[in-house]
């Protein structure tokens, strides 16, 4: 297993385990080429010129392993493509006790086939006129069952009490109760009204995961009403019609917020299945501008390496030295755009000095039960989420700023520091 990467491969490290009788090189040889050009037997069509672009194993420890596969095995500017070679049948095969994809390097001229997020972290600081803090969002709760009327009432409570961004949630689309276009027109009228009344730009995240070309008209009411941002669930979506979202959104000028329900289908079993990093990368290749990456303190699963590790990742150019535990390539993202960090899943305002002290200023940071569920209200609880922030970034204690902001008290008083689980 000599072997050096050329500078045009692309490189998979994988964890694998092979299954009972079957032996390391065996199991390494199958993962390599099931994932390239070969399969289970030798072959007889198999000519020189093909056997030249197998895939490689070029580096084994312990249970972690480096492939490298030639770029003519891909189509170029694809990912269907890409996971249907590295993270399709070989997840399958008998030969495997465990297998999971940790990470992938792209190659320059792999990058270069794709556009990257068109905005990303300063184009949107820009047209949200918000500099030097976090961007704040909130998803109206309950996730479902309000209708237009009462989601558009409390948009327009969570926006006046000073949060920047109402998100849809991910499986808020278009039923019966809050119909995509009809809620989308009225929320935008709202969205102009509190802009004039604060003099704070305000967006809407709108949602508009559905059938491909559904999703595709979706965006494009959303620039006719004066929208700039949609949002996909990306891998319920799937990527080829983010793909065409981020297309589309070339011409209509519309930023995209990435949701990942669904990754933790793939990423949460340390043992098999795929990293979130990998599927954070896959996003900044394919271009959205926003992208959840975890809490560590929230409700969801996601340790502090592992979204340190994304957050690094998605808002860098370059990655030579981050120091991990975890096992990861390093990746030049040449002229791609970094994204904007989501921070969300079970925060509060008790809860905002851990995030910003672990991932910065430069981070969305959305609560929607920790903003609805404060007992003075909506509004009062996007204020208490902007009061946390104001009291983080000014180096003042939580407690200390409660004394004066009535707010920001009964959300302490409710939540304290508690971590959900
Ligand atoms: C948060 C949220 C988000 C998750 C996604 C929810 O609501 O809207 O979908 O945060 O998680 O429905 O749970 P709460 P992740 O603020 O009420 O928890 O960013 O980890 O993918
Ligand atoms: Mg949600």
């Amino acid at each position: 297993m000599k072997y050096n990467p050329s500078k045009t491969d692309l490189v998979c490290l994988f964890r694998f385990e092979p299954a009972k009788g079957i032996s390391v090189n065996e199991c390494i040889g199958r993962i390599a080429s099931e994932s390239s050009n070969g399969t289970w037997s030798d072959l007889t069509t198999l000519k020189p010129h093909i056997r030249r672009i197998r895939a490689r194993a070029f580096e084994i420890k312990g249970n972690y392993v480096k492939i490298a596969y030639p770029i003519e095995l891909f189509e170029l500017g694809s990912v269907p493509q890409l996971l249907s070679s590295v993270a399709g049948n070989i997840f399958g095969m008998k030969a495997l006790k465990n297998l999971r994809l940790e990470d992938i390097h792209f190659p320059k001229v792999y990058v270069k086939h794709f556009r990257g997020p068109q905005f990303g972290i300063n184009g949107i600081r820009k047209f949200m006129n918000i500099y030097n803090r976090p961007f704040t969002a909130t998803v109206p709760k309950p996730k479902l069952g309000m209708n237009t009327n009462e989601y558009c009432d409390a948009a327009y409570k969570i926006w006046n009490g000073g949060v920047d961004i109402v998100k849809t949630d991910e499986n808020m689309t278009s039923q019966r109760f809050v119909n995509f276009y009809k809620t989308t027109e009225k929320i935008l009228k709202i969205r102009n009204k509190v802009e004039k009344e604060t003099g704070e730009r305000k967006a809407f995240l709108a949602n508009v995961t559905g059938e491909t070309k559904e999703m595709l008209k979706r965006a494009k009411f959303v620039k006719e009403h004066g929208g700039e941002f949609v949002m996909i669930d990306f891998l319920t979506a799937g990527f080829a019609s983010f793909q065409s979202l981020r297309n589309e959104c070339q011409d209509l000028k519309l930023a995209i917020h990435i949701h990942r329900a669904f990754h933790s289908l793939f990423s949460r079993n340390p043992k098999h299945g795929m990293s979130m990093l990998t599927l954070a990368k896959l996003v900044r290749l394919v271009g959205g501008d926003t992208l959840h990456i975890g809490t560590v303190y929230g409700k969801l699963v996601g340790t502090k390496d592992e979204v340190l590790m994304i957050e690094h990742e998605i808002e860098h150019q370059v990655e030579p030295h981050f120091k991990t535990k975890q096992h990861v390539l390093n990746q030049n993202w040449y002229n791609l755009k970094p994204l904007i960090p989501v921070s969300s899943g079970g925060l509060h305002p008790g809860l905002i000095p851990y995030i910003i002290n672990m991932l910065g200023k430069d981070i969305m940071i959305q609560a929607g039960g920790g903003v609805l569920g404060n007992p003075l209200g909506v509004e009062s609880g996007a204020k208490a989420l902007r009061q946390s922030i104001n009291a983080t970034l000014d180096n003042i204690s939580l407690e200390k700023y409660a004394k004066t902001h009535k707010e920001l008290k009964a959300a302490l008083d409710k939540w304290s520091y508690v971590r959900p689980v």
